[in-house]
């Protein structure tokens, strides 16, 4: 086949697979920059400055990955041997490679949540008073929106009432909010408001915004000060990071509100999805841009489904041992969504 007239591949994988727009790009190649380790870089500095101002935080650093910030976080508010609370399908605890352990040395302790969302009670239970031959519990980790739960929202009053539940037992709170502003955009409710519930927020530039590379730390200026110095520790002292800061300016300017159509682009795949025989999903549970679905009763293992939806030009990642994962993001539109389940439906049929 002529490759000029491949068809196009709709990666529905992860919206970590967007690519910089045009004008994201001219905002790039445009950015002053300096170098960031003497705290040099206009670009860098103007991205922290917008980012801490937006979360309602003192001070905020621009980091390689979401998972660096996370990493930070544990690291800035924990000691050697602590326990921290998390709930069982968390990033930390599943994909950060035991960083908690590794770079923190403390011991997480998984909670199950309900589609990934902790209740106040279940803190109530897991917190316990301080004794001799117990580790200090000192910090609660919690995601919003929450990826292994489907792309599920805290509301608001949830959040902060898991949050000052935390904080009544002395705990700390780090909110992993590599998908942030979908929650923002699935509930209106202001960043701001979500990060008052956390002494640290992370939130990813690279995932539904469209940057390339790039996630914020915003917390109290001293944890940040922290943060600087372990985030050099680990390798992550960039120097001319401006033009990686310029895509996140440009992304936060640019690329929040269209969150909704990634949002009802997910709700209108898993309306489809739930059609298909042997698919299992409620539409209603779609809330953000995270669509999960079992495939158990469709005759395939989801390795194989996998890898012949690739090859009918469809790319998801499996979740689980009958779990698939599809997620919308800026790169693909309407059209894009009806073509996938033309296709899913094509090879779901076929088994
Ligand atoms: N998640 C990735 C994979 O690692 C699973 C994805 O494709 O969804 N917190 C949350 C809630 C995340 O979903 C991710 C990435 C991270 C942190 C880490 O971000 P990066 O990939 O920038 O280190």
């Amino acid at each position: 086949m002529n490759a000029s007239i491949a068809p196009h591949v709709i990666d529905l994988r992860s919206d970590t697979v967007t690519k910089p727009t045009a004008g994201m790009r001219r905002a790039m190649a445009a950015a002053e920059v300096g170098d960031d380790v003497f705290g040099e870089d206009p670009t860098v500095n103007r991205l922290q400055a917008v980012a801490a101002e937006l979360l309602g935080k003192e001070a905020a650093l621009f980091v390689p990955s979401g998972t660096m910030a996370n990493q930070l976080a544990i690291r800035c508010q924990t000691e050697l041997g602590d326990e921290v609370l998390i709930e069982r399908g968390s990033h930390p605890f599943n994909y950060e490679v035991a960083g908690a352990a590794a770079i923190s040395g403390v011991q997480l302790i998984p909670l199950d949540g309900r589609r990934g969302l902790l209740d106040a009670a279940q803190i109530a239970a897991a917190a316990r008073p301080p004794a001799a031959y117990l580790a200090p519990i000192t910090l609660l980790c919690l995601e919003n929106t929450h990826n292994r739960g489907g792309g599920s929202v805290y509301t608001l009053e949830r959040l902060t009432a898991v949050s000052e539940a935390a904080r009544r037992r002395g705990l700390r709170v780090h909110l992993d909010g590599a998908r942030l502003f979908n929650a923002c955009v699935a509930t209106g409710t202001p960043a701001a408001d979500f990060a008052r519930c956390a002494e640290s927020v992370s939130f990813c530039l690279s995932k539904g915004l469209g940057a390339p590379v790039g996630s914020v730390l915003a917390g109290p200026r001293q944890l940040i000060a922290r943060a600087v110095r372990f985030r050099r520790m680990l390798g992550g002292g960039w120097r001319q990071a401006g033009m990686l800061a310029a895509a996140g300016l440009y992304a936060l300017e640019h690329h929040v509100e269209r969150l909704a159509e990634d949002h009802a682009n997910a709700r209108r795949l898993a309306e489809g999805l739930a059609t298909i025989e042997g698919v299992l999903l409620d539409p209603a549970t779609v809330e953000t841009n995270i669509v999960v679905f079992d495939i158990a009763g469709a005759g395939l293992e989801v390795n194989t489904a996998v890898a012949r939806l690739a090859e009918a030009g469809v790319r998801l990642v499996p979740f689980g041992p009958t779990l698939l994962r599809a997620v919308t993001h800026l790169d693909l539109r309407r059209g894009d969504i009806e073509r996938a389940l033309h296709l899913m439906r094509q090879v779901f049929r076929a088994s």
